[in-house]
């Protein structure tokens, strides 16, 4: 929880296997591929949700194995997450300056938790001279949104902190809502932090359309193959604190959910604006349609 919102986490994660490679001190290719691999193992478990470590973390070691010399292996892998770590960031810029259009001089937006592209769009549009209004919700149990409401105020921005629960309260008056991604999945599927969806039904009741702001790293393969994707629980001590409540009480602590397409809008990726519908061909082109189904 020290790096949080999915994009970091995937430069984060590519960047360490980079750190690895320029640090490793073993001689021996073999032995360097083997432990790459356990680095590899050992990243992606440590957030299991959000698909866009693992997207970033194997994109650091593409091409590794086939080197035929320890030297040229460390060095292709520090290249790679240096690469991964530039083009996840220049994805970010461009979805701003795409989901910035979306926003009319004088709209009122909600947000949800700390999404990095999300807040990008909102400031993107408030740098074109835009005056726009933010509500963004607090996003318990760990209190998100007072990252991305310092964020906002810092750029200048007029922005409203709500309780998660106040969200329908507020809907009426907004006019559209810009959420970050985990995981989407092949079927256009979208896995966000916990709340997301019931901030999508608020939305599709009060007709006000409903924004993905996701880098394409964050489209999962693995769902093209069947697989489902894992939630995160976290401990109980983050939703009440020990003794505070009856020891017979359970708790339970998802932190993510899934949002069906269907009430999303538009995904607005580095890409550009895409149906959930197409997700499934969006990854078909960038990726080959066999690469799934080879891991
Ligand atoms: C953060 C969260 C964010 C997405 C997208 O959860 O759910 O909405 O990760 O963020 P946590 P970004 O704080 O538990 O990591 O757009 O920055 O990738």
């Amino acid at each position: 929880m020290r790096i949080r919102g999915a994009g970091r986490i995937a430069r984060a994660g590519a960047s360490a296997i980079g750190e690895f490679a320029r640090t490793y001190e073993g001689d021996s290719l073999e032995r360097f591929l083997r432990d790459l691999d356990g680095a590899v193992a050992t990243i992606i478990a440590s957030r299991p949700t959000a698909v866009s470590l693992r997207n970033g973390v194997l994109s650091a070691v593409k091409g590794v194995s086939s080197a035929s010399t320890l030297e040229e292996a460390k060095a292709m892998a520090a290249e790679n997450a240096e690469r991964f770590a530039r083009s996840s960031s220049k994805a970010v810029e461009t979805i701003a300056a795409i989901g910035a259009k979306r926003i009319k001089d004088g709209d009122t937006v909600l947000t949800h938790c700390n999404s990095s592209a999300a807040v990008g769009v909102i400031k993107g549009a408030s740098r074109q001279g835009k005056s726009v209004k933010v509500y963004a919700t607090e996003t318990r149990p760990w209190r998100q949104g007072i990252v991305t409401v310092r964020e906002l105020a810092d750029a200048g921005i007029d922005v409203t902190l709500i309780v998660d629960s106040a969200v329908r309260s507020v809907m009426r008056s907004v006019d559209e809502v810009f959420v970050g991604a985990d995981t989407i999945t092949s079927d256009g599927v979208l896995i966000n932090k916990v709340g997301t969806s019931q901030i999508a039904l608020a939305a599709n009741e009060a007709r006000v359309p409903f924004y993905v702001c996701a880098e394409t790293y964050k489209f999962s393969p693995l769902t093209l193959s069947g697989d489902t994707v894992v939630i995160e629980e976290r401990d109980a001590a983050e939703v009440a604190k020990p003794g505070e409540i009856p020891d017979s009480v359970k708790i339970f602590n998802p932190v993510f959910d899934s949002t069906p397409g269907r009430y999303i809008d538009a995904l607005i990726t580095e890409e550009g604006l895409i149906p959930p519908g197409a997700v499934y061909s969006v990854m078909c082109r960038l990726w080959g349609v066999q690469t799934p189904f080879k891991e």
